[in-house]
């Protein structure tokens, strides 16, 4: 038995070494995200293209990233505690795109439908329409973080999951408040840091 609690020791802890390799930031709660642990509830502000201008503005830099808060393709990943209520503000920050919210499962890059519909939200969670809001218009998206599980924020619009529009999202037993980590390892050093 003894030995047996060893073993599992040992590949839990080699497991938790990987997770650490992979996920490389410490996490942190940035300015968009609120937590009320009373209330167990978490509001968050996501604003598609956050970083569209300041892309723009720099020389060399690719200009058909499409961003939440300045980042993009799984780069950051926020982490909620499960069964507390989750309020996203919702806001459309692109210059000239529709952009959408919707809580999906997770896809390798291979298995990516070319378009997300509304049954491919997990718990009903997305902002209606799923083809986007105007710019500058703000969607509130409120659900229950009811399942512990990995999961995707992801934009419905058109090819926008695809082409990178969509960050990781967890879903934690045990955990005091929502914060969220960068994976520095999928963020090119040459692009413009994501929202604090
Ligand atoms: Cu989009």
């Amino acid at each position: 038995m003894a030995r047996y609690a060893h073993i599992a020791l040992l590949a839990f802890t080699a497991l938790g070494l990987l997770a650490g390799i992979a996920l490389a930031g410490k996490p942190f709660v940035p300015s968009w995200i609120k937590n009320f642990p009373a209330d167990k509830t978490v509001a968050i502000e996501i604003v598609a293209d956050w970083n569209q201008v300041e892309r723009y503005r720099r020389d060399n830099i690719r200009t058909d990233i499409i961003d939440f808060n300045g980042y993009w393709g799984g780069n950051l990943t926020i982490i909620v505690p499960a069964n507390w209520s989750v309020e996203v503000t919702f806001i459309n920050g692109s210059l000239s795109f529709r952009h959408s919210l919707m809580v999906t499962r997770v896809f390798a890059q291979s298995e990516m439908p070319v378009k997300l519909t509304a049954k491919d939200a997990i718990w009903g969670a997305y902002t209606d329409p799923p083809e986007g809001i105007k710019t500058n218009e703000r969607r509130q998206l409120n659900f229950v973080a009811q399942q512990a599980g990995n999961y995707f924020l992801a934009c419905a619009r058109q090819t926008h999951l695809m082409d990178g529009h969509w960050i990781g999202f967890e879903v934690r037993d045990n955990l005091e408040r929502a914060e969220a980590v960068i994976h520095d390892n999928k963020f090119p050093q040459d692009q413009p840091a994501g929202r604090p």
